[in-house]
């Protein structure tokens, strides 16, 4: 595929908080896609220079993660993993592969979205009210059955789409994009892969690559990607 002229000549810009959230995701599809990149840490972006940045105009939807590419400007997390899978070839091999990528991306999606209903993260407890001022987090109930019912049922239904250790035959931006959600639920729940051993290889497998590592541990461009959900107190 013929890429924009942009993307040779400068490295993509990734804005981001220090923060895993939907950072993750992108910086490993960033870190996988073997495309010049360079995030916040080598940018030099931080939390204070977020209010300008929201005020230039240039994230279309007022919020981060924003990704730039010479003239191109993308928002939205999916939109812009996707942009980086099109670029490097990693949306799926074949159109199967395509389509169970593109499910495992939404599937991170509705995980993140059900983590934010139901767990704590560093700023918004239990019962709270969220950031939004609209959205109030679960209480301690709807936090247990969260755990004891939804997502061990999550879990199966991604077990038994599991080969092997792979979704995928070779590492897609799905693949990625669900680990990133469930590596930040792992960091809650360390027994989330209990009796799911398909899904728990297809963690480890990616956990111990050194793209992964690189990224994870702070060192790659990204820089430092600090826990966003926690434990309730
Ligand atoms: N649907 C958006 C959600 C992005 C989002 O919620 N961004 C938050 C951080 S996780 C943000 O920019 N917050 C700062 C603000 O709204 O001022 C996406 O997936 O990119």
């Amino acid at each position: 595929m013929k890429r924009p002229a942009a993307a040779m000549s400068e490295p993509m810009k990734l804005y981001y908080f220090p923060l895993m959230a939907k950072g993750l995701g992108p910086a490993l599809v960033a870190e996988f896609s073997g495309l010049p990149w360079v995030g916040p840490k080598d940018l030099g972006f931080t939390r204070d220079d977020w209010p300008k940045l929201k005020e230039s105009g240039k994230c279309h939807f007022g919020q981060l993660p924003l990704l730039e590419n010479g003239s191109v400007r993308v928002s939205q997390c999916l939109a812009i993993v996707n942009y980086m899978a099109r670029l490097s070839g990693m949306e799926g091999a074949t159109p199967e592969e395509f389509a169970m990528s593109q499910s495992l991306l939404a599937e991170g999606e509705d995980l993140y979205a059900a983590m934010q209903k139901f767990q704590p993260t560093v700023s918004v407890k239990l019962g709270d009210l969220g950031r939004d001022g609209m959205t109030r987090k679960g209480d301690r109930e709807a936090f247990t059955k969260f755990w004891e019912e939804w997502v061990p049922d999550q879990m199966r239904k991604l077990d038994a789409l599991v080969n092997g250790d792979q979704f995928t035959s070779t590492t897609t931006v799905g693949e990625l994009y669900l680990w990133s959600m469930l590596h930040q639920m792992k960091l809650c729940q360390p027994s989330l892969f209990s009796g799911t051993d398909q899904l728990a290889s297809f963690y480890t497998r990616l956990e111990n690559d050194p793209k992964v590592q690189r990224v994870v541990t702070g060192k790659s461009s990204f820089g430092e990607l600090n826990q966003y959900f926690v434990n309730p107190e």
